[in-house]
Formats: structure tokens, sequence, C-alpha cells
């Protein structure tokens, strides 16, 4: 069932409750497929349990994204600059946009594992490797189900139409491990109001870890420590705080999922903002597909009542649009039938 967690009901001004749905994985399956397709429909974003990602794959790549982060900037840099893959650090993406984290992005792909370590560690860089590919490839399972159960949902008569966009040999799918050190709330001999005009900081106790934005793939499977900070945005642009669950992953649509459905499924709007004294710790792994792979609404999607809404394009041109943008852009738009 889609059960909104208490921890999450948060009440709206007009004090109606909104609760980000919870989805059982041991369900029954043609009960579990309509849920996927609501909690994708309701907010493109849900939580899922019972999952089968096993603990000590998730327990052992955040002891290495702890070891990671806790080295000093001189090492962590020698895991590569994040053009596009290793560590980066308050910059992010290519047109100036900045926030208060640091990150390793790796691809999900690399030629080899020796390939991968190159980005990650100098010190034990085999061992680190082999924890990122067991979990890329546990969540690449769950991602997979998850797909399936949405083309289920959506009565796509290929079950298999959206998780072999990602099972496919060349998926430019992405990890990514954020580090969020905790930003102290602003004391007064600090206050400097001209710095509050187009900063990071939306009130007085949090700053931007990582601004609004939708993720260009299909989807992406989070999780995090125990910290919190992330926010998604209601349809109806009413920011919900996600509580942290460490044993748990959220799942979010993303814009080319939203093309997929032809819009029956939309990308989840998202930010994350800091703790002040604690530092949040997040794993993202995006499932994408390759780069020449053509993007257009499914054919079961599109009828005379709802023809396609977006002329087709690959991963490779809608990737080049979303670097050639700022952060928080509406990317889509641009991709829209006229
Ligand atoms: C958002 C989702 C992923 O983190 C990411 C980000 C990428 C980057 O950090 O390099 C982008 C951002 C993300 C969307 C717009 C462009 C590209 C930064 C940016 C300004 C790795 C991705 O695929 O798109």
């Amino acid at each position: 069932m889609v059960v909104p967690s208490p921890t999450s009901m948060i009440r709206t001004k007009k004090t109606k409750a909104v609760g980000i749905p919870t989805i059982d994985l041991s369900a029954e399956r043609s009960l579990l497929s309509e849920l996927v397709v609501k909690a994708c429909e309701e907010y493109g974003f849900f939580k899922v349990v019972n999952h089968n990602v096993p603990k000590e794959v998730i327990s052992r790549l955040d002891e290495e994204g702890i070891e990671f982060f806790s080295k000093n900037s001189s090492e962590k840099c020698q895991a590569g600059t994040s053009t596009p893959f290793g560590y980066g650090c308050k910059n992010i993406g290519p047109n100036g946009d900045k926030g208060e984290l640091e990150y390793l992005l790796l691809h999900s792909n690399p030629v080899s594992i020796s390939e991968r370590s190159k980005t990650i560690a100098k010190d034990h860089p085999i061992k680190f490797s082999c924890i990122v590919n067991d979990y890329i490839k546990a969540v690449k399972e769950l991602t997979c189900e998850i797909l399936e159960l949405a083309a289920e949902g959506l009565w796509v008569p290929d079950k298999s139409s959206l998780s072999k966009i990602i099972k496919d040999e060349h998926s430019d799918s992405l990890l990514r491990i954020n580090h969020y050190p905790p930003v102290k709330k602003l004391g007064n001999e600090n206050w400097d109001p001209s710095k509050l005009h187009n900063s990071n900081i939306i009130n007085s106790n949090n700053t931007i870890g990582f601004g609004e934005h939708s993720d260009p793939q299909i989807l992406t499977i989070l999780r995090s420590n125990n910290v919190g900070g992330l926010q998604i945005s209601t349809h109806h642009g009413l920011w919900i705080p996600v509580p942290p669950d460490p044993n748990e992953f959220y799942v979010m649509v993303g814009d080319a999922l939203q093309v997929l459905t032809n819009g029956r499924f939309v990308s989840v709007r998202h930010r994350v903002l800091t703790n002040t004294t604690k530092p949040r710790m997040s794993m993202m792994y995006f499932a994408a597909p390759p780069l020449n792979w053509l993007i257009s609404p499914l054919s079961k999607m599109v009828t005379i009542h709802s023809p396609s809404l977006y002329r087709p394009f690959t991963w490779a041109q809608y990737k080049q649009a979303a670097y050639a943008l700022r952060l928080g852009d509406t990317r889509l738009d641009q991709f829209k039938v006229q």
C-alpha cells in the first residue's frame, strides 16, 4: 500500500496533510504496479522498503564514503577533478552553480576496475572499486524492478520497455556520493545583508547544499545517512522535507521518464539544505539511457487524445542541453512539440 509515513506527514497552510508515499516491495505485484504509477503521478517521488539490497552492500559503500571525505583536500583531488568524473568541491556543473558540498561522481560502466580506481582512491583503489560496483549492481536491479512495475501499471505491452534502456551495456548511468559538511548559522558578527542577495542562504538556519533542480535521467535511486536536508517540491510548488532513512531508498522520477511517459509522470524538483551541526552524506544512482538512445514517448502513451508532447531526441542531445544551462533551469521546454 502507499502509506504516508507518519514522520513524513506535514501540514500545509491550508492544513491539508501531505505524506510521501512508502511502497513495500514485498506486497503483491498487481497492487505494486498500481502504487508505483500512482506515486510517480502524484509526487514523482516515493520511498521503497523491503528492497532486497543487502545491508552489507550499503554499509560498505557508506564506510568508503566516510573514509574518502575525511581525507585532506589534496588527497581527495587525486581522485581527479569532476570534469566529468572524480572529486568535486562546491562547483556544480560547468556554468557557475555552487553548493555547500563536496562529491564523487562516477560512471556506472567504467571500461575496467583499474579505470574506475583512477577516479577514486590512491590507497586501496581496487577495494573501493569493487564496493562501488557491488552497490551499482544491486541498485540497478532495484531500478529495473521499479521500471518493470511502472510499465505494468501503465499497461505497456512489453513490461521491459523501460528497464531494457538501463540494462543496455552502454547505459550512461552514474553514481554520485555527496558530502555536505555542517554549515554554522551566521552569527550577528558575520551579518552582511549584501551577501544575502542571490546567495545560497535561504533563512537564518539553513544554507542551500544543492540548489533546486530536476534530474535529467530516467530514475534516481537515493539513500542517505541519518541526517536530513533533502526537500521535494510538490506539483503545487510546496517544499516537503524528506525524513532521512539510512536503511531505505527514495526513488525520483527524472526528466527522461517524464518524456517516455508523455508527461504522465512529472520529474520531481528537489533541493538539499545543509544541517547546522551534522554532516549529511547521500548516494544517488542516476539510471540513464545509452548516449545514442532515441528518447520519445512510449507508443502506448500516445493516443489521438494525448498526442506526443515531445519531439524525439537522443540522450546525448539532452545531456548537452542540460550542461549548457544552469542547474535550476527547465530543460525539457526546448524539446516540446510546438
Ligand atoms: C543533476 C543530477 C546529477 O547530479 C548530475 C548533475 C550535473 C552535474 O553535477 O554535473 C548537472 C545537473 C545534474 C543538471 C544540469 C547540469 C548537469 C549540473 C548542471 C548544472 C550529475 C546530472 O546528470 O545532472
